[in-house]
């Protein structure tokens, strides 16, 4: 299989993450993409290719045009306005304070832009996310060319960015433009499958009111888990997106057996909806040792997990997200890899 990897994720090297009330050292890190390509390396998967420059039509059509000016200018007038450290969010639209004005000011553009406060925009982050979502385009180019299966090791990860948010460290909805390319490239219809343990709520809230892009998600549940405001069972899509929405919020110490009932559900609507590609936004934070998360995952599951996705036998984009086991990061997302190859 072949990987699209650029190494400019590496201009996305943030120094703070609001983590229980301190500063740390984030867990969305450059590291991680070393290590899968180490595990790529040693699993023998295949060519690691280059993004070609696909431009920003597909992202122009999926997020907000203030927003990507926005993402272009945060770090520059965060400075500009004095502040010492990274750009967090400290204040925000919300129940009490409805506004929906976009301040001039750069600490209330943060809020309106920000979904979450966990994520600092630091220098390089928009340069970083911009070449991620080359990654995930160009991915989606070599599907719609023909290719089987691709993976596109997209870093910064996307599937929590929604229209015109950042968070979850999260900037462009990788996942999304991938799938939106492939609807311009002649698939009529397109399943994004979000296996990560969060929430895809992004990804979920850009296609919520289409029928030609089908979202299911399996993940912690919101009532415990990030991001908390959404993917609960109970939503479905609406208007003409209505039923093409499907969560499988799950508890505490969910072993593979129960993640592969949801999964087995999931894979009848996908099946039933015909789809000409699918798009999977990979996070292996479901891993049993992963730092921030609450599945039971073993390494040895995600090689089942890609053989099950082999088997709904549709052209396969695994787009990355999450994962922040560094040490077994490689090897888990290489084995989804390997074991949707020796099934597809
Ligand atoms: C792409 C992706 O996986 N983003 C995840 C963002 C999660 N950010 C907030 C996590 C808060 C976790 N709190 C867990 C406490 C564990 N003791
Ligand atoms: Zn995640």
């Amino acid at each position: 299989m072949e990987t699209i990897h650029s190494p400019k994720h590496a201009l996305r090297a943030s120094k703070t993450e609001l983590h229980g009330g301190e500063l740390v050292t984030p867990f969305e890190c450059p590291e991680r993409v070393a290590y899968v390509l180490k595990a790529i390396e040693s699993a023998r998967l295949g060519e690691v290719s280059p993004p070609d420059d696909m431009g920003d039509r597909i992202i122009r059509e999926i997020h907000d045009a203030g927003y990507l000016d926005f993402l272009d200018s945060a770090w520059r007038e965060w400075e500009a306005a004095g502040c010492k450290g990274e750009a967090i969010a400290t204040v925000w639209p919300s129940r009490s304070m409805p506004s929906t004005k976009v301040p001039d000011f750069i600490e209330g553009k943060l809020g309106y832009y920000c979904l979450a406060s966990e994520t600092s925009i630091s220098a390089g982050t928009a340069e970083a996310a911009y070449a991620a979502a080359q990654v995930a385009l160009t991915g989606a180019e070599r599907l719609a060319k023909g290719a089987r299966g691709v993976f596109s090791l997209c870093r910064p990860p996307g599937h929590h960015a929604s229209r015109d948010q950042f968070g979850g460290y999260c900037f462009l909805n990788n996942a999304a433009l991938a799938a939106q390319h492939l609807r311009k490239s002649g698939c009529e219809r397109v399943v994004v499958l979000d296996v990560d343990f969060h929430h895809g709520n992004g990804t979920q809230q850009i296609f919520y009111h289409r029928d030609d892009v089908m979202f299911l998600s399996l993940h912690g549940d919101p009532l415990a888990a990030f991001p908390h405001f959404l993917g609960y069972a109970d939503e479905h899509g609406e208007g003409r997106g209505e039923g093409f929405t499907h969560n499988y919020p799950l508890p505490q110490g969910t072993p593979y057996e129960r993640w592969c009932e949801a999964f087995e559900d999931a894979r009848k609507h996908i099946v039933s909806y015909g789809a000409d590609a699918l798009v999977v936004s990979l996070g292996v934070d479901t891993f049993e040792k992963d730092p921030i998360s609450f599945f039971r995952l073993s390494s040895e599951d995600y090689s089942d997990m890609g053989g099950r996705i082999a088997g709904m036998g549709l052209p396969s984009l695994f787009v990355f997200e999450g994962g922040y086991a560094i040490d077994e990061i490689g090897v888990n997302a290489v084995n989804v890899l390997t074991g949707f190859e020796a099934r597809a």
